[in-house]
C-alpha cells in the first residue's frame, strides 16, 4: 500500500497558498484570518475524506476514521500555524502527510481494527501567542485551560477571543483521552539527514526546553542633554545579556543551544535612552540538568548587567518541557515501516518542540523525520523535496498500519 503522490503533492500546493508570502514561503500565525482559512481547508478535506470531524475547547481540530472495533485511536497530527516568514513544511506537512495517509487507506477500503485520526493542534509555534504546543500541552494537563485562554500577543489581545472570533472555539473538553499511538511527521529543521543522504529520521524523543521572559527596567531620558556619567541605559545591560547568552553553551555542553530571538525596545525611538527592554531566552540541551545549569549561570549574567549599568530587571522562567524519549513500540513501528520500504534512514533526536513531545505524557508516542535544504527552517528557504516527502508519508502510513492493526 503506498501514498498518491500526485494527490499529496496537490494538497500541499492549495494549503501552501494560504498566508504564502510573495517569496515563497508562509505567514500564517495561529488564530489569525490566514489560520481561520488553513483550518476551513483541512475540515473540508477532513469531511470529504468521510471522517468525523471535531474541535475541542483549545481549538484544536480532529477527523476520526472508525476502526472495526471500539478502541482507542491511532492518532497522526501536527499543526499548521506558522512563524512569521516562514516556510511551507513545518507543520503543514505532517498534517498532510497524515490526510494522505488516511486517503490511501479509503482508497483501498483498508480496515483497521484501533480508529485513525487526524489531529491538528493549536498554535504549536508559540509565535504569536507563548508558550510554543501550548494546544496539546492543555490537552496533556501541563497547561491550565485558563492561562492558556489568556495568553496574550505582542497587540494584546487574548488566545480565547481569537478562538471565539474564527469560530474555533469547540465544545469538547481538552482534556487527556485514551489514545493507542501518536505519530507525527516532520521536517528535520536541521542538516543531519541531508547530510548523510537520509530520506528518513526514525526520531528517539526531543531535547529539553527552557523559555525565559527577561525586562531591563532603566531610566528613560532625553539622548541629547543627559551626561554618560549619569545614565542609566536598559538596552546597554540587554546587549550584554544577548552576548552572555550566546557565550553559555560552550560552557556547559557541546549539544546545548541558546538563543535571544525577541527583543524589544522602549520607547525605541532615536533620542530617548531606552527605559525599557524586554527580551526572550531560548534554552536548549539533551539533559534536563545542563539547562538548569545554563539558566542558574543566566540568572548570575543578568544580575551583573543590571549592576553593572545601575538597571532593575525581572527574569521570569516561565516555560519548560523536560528532555522526552519517545515510546520504544512506537520507534519501532517507524523503523520498522523505514526498514520494509528500504529507504536510507537514521535514528535521530529532535532539537525542536513539537506537539508529540507533550502527547508522549499521555499515549505512546513517535516522529518520523525528513530532510531539511540545508538544515534550514523557520524561513522562507524552508524546503524538502518531494521524493523525501513520499518515502516519509509512506513510513507515516506502514506505522500507523503496523501499530492500528
Ligand atoms: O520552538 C520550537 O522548537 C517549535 O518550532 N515550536
Ligand atoms: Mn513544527
Ligand atoms: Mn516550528
Amino acid at each position: 500500500m503506498r501514498i498518491d503522490r500526485q494527490r499529496l503533492e496537490e494538497s500541499f500546493t492549495q494549503l501552501g497558498k494560504i498566508g504564502e508570502t510573495l517569496r515563497g514561503g508562509l505567514t500564517r500565525l495561529a488564530l489569525s484570518d490566514e489560520d481561520k482559512r488553513a483550518r476551513d481547508q483541512m475540515a473540508a478535506w477532513m469531511k470529504a475524506a468521510g471522517l468525523r470531524v471535531s474541535v475541542d475547547q483549545m481549538g484544536s481540530i480532529f477527523g476520526e476514521r472508525p476502526g472495526t472495533e471500539p478502541l482507542p485511536p491511532v492518532m497522526m497530527g501536527s499543526h499548521v500555524d506558522s512563524v512569521p516568514t516562514g516556510g511551507k513544511y513545518d507543520g503543514q506537512l505532517g498534517v498532510l502527510c497524515a490526510l494522505e495517509a488516511i486517503r490511501t487507506l479509503n482508497d483501498q477500503r483498508a480496515r483497521t481494527r484501533h480508529p485513525v485520526t487526524l489531529a491538528i493542534f493549536t498554535n504549536e509555534e508559540g509565535a504569536r501567542f507563548q508558550p510554543a504546543m501550548i494546544a496539546s500541552g492543555v490537552m496533556a494537563g501541563k497547561i491550565a485551560l485558563e492561562d492558556a485562554y489568556n495568553a496574550r500577543d505582542k497587540d494584546g489581545i487574548r488566545l480565547g477571543d481569537e478562538l471565539e472570533r474564527i469560530g474555533y472555539l469547540g465544545p469538547d473538553p481538552c482534556v487527556p483521552r485514551p489514545i493507542r499511538a501518536y505519530l507525527e511527521l516532520h521536517i528535520e529543521q536541521g542538516p543531519r539527514l541531508e547530510e548523510e543522504g537520509r530520506s528518513v529520521g526514525v526520531v528517539e524523543g526531543i531535547v529539553a526546553i527552557a523559555w525565559s521572559r527577561l525586562t531591563f527596567t532603566g531610566v528613560q531620558d532625553h539622548a541629547g542633554p543627559t551626561p554618560m556619567r549619569i545614565r542609566h541605559d536598559a538596552l546597554l545591560a540587554a546587549a550584554g545579556t544577548v552576548r552572555a547568552v550566546r557565550a553559555i553553551p560552550a560552557r556547559v555542553s557541546p549539544e546545548m543551544v541558546a538563543t535571544v530571538g525577541r527583543l524589544d525596545v522602549s520607547p525605541n525611538i532615536t533620542n530617548a535612552i531606552p527605559g525599557r527592554v524586554v527580551m526572550s531566552v531560548d534554552i536548549r540541551d539533551p539533559k534536563d540538568e545542563n539547562v538548569t545549569r545554563a539558566l542558574a549561570l543566566l540568572e548570575g549574567a543578568v544580575k551583573d548587567a543590571a549592576a553593572s549599568e545601575g538597571v532593575g530587571y525581572e527574569l521570569e522562567h516561565y516555560w519548560r518541557v523536560p528532555l522526552t524519549p519517545f515510546h520504544p513500540e512506537v520507534v519501532g513501528a517507524v523503523e520498522g515501516a523505514a526498514r520494509s520500504l528500504g529507504v536510507r534512514y537514521r535514528r535521530i533526536l529532535s532539537g525542536a518542540g513539537h506537539d508529540a513531545q507533550y502527547m508522549a505524557a499521555i499515549c505512546p508516542a513517535g516522529m518520523i523525520f525528513v530532510p531539511s535544504r540545508n538544515g534550514r527552517s523557520h524561513c522562507e528557504e524552508e524546503f524538502t523535496p518531494m521524493d523525501d516527502i513520499e518515502h516519509g508519508a509512506n513510513t507515516l502510513l506502514g506505522a500507523v498500519l503496523e501499530l492500528a492493526g
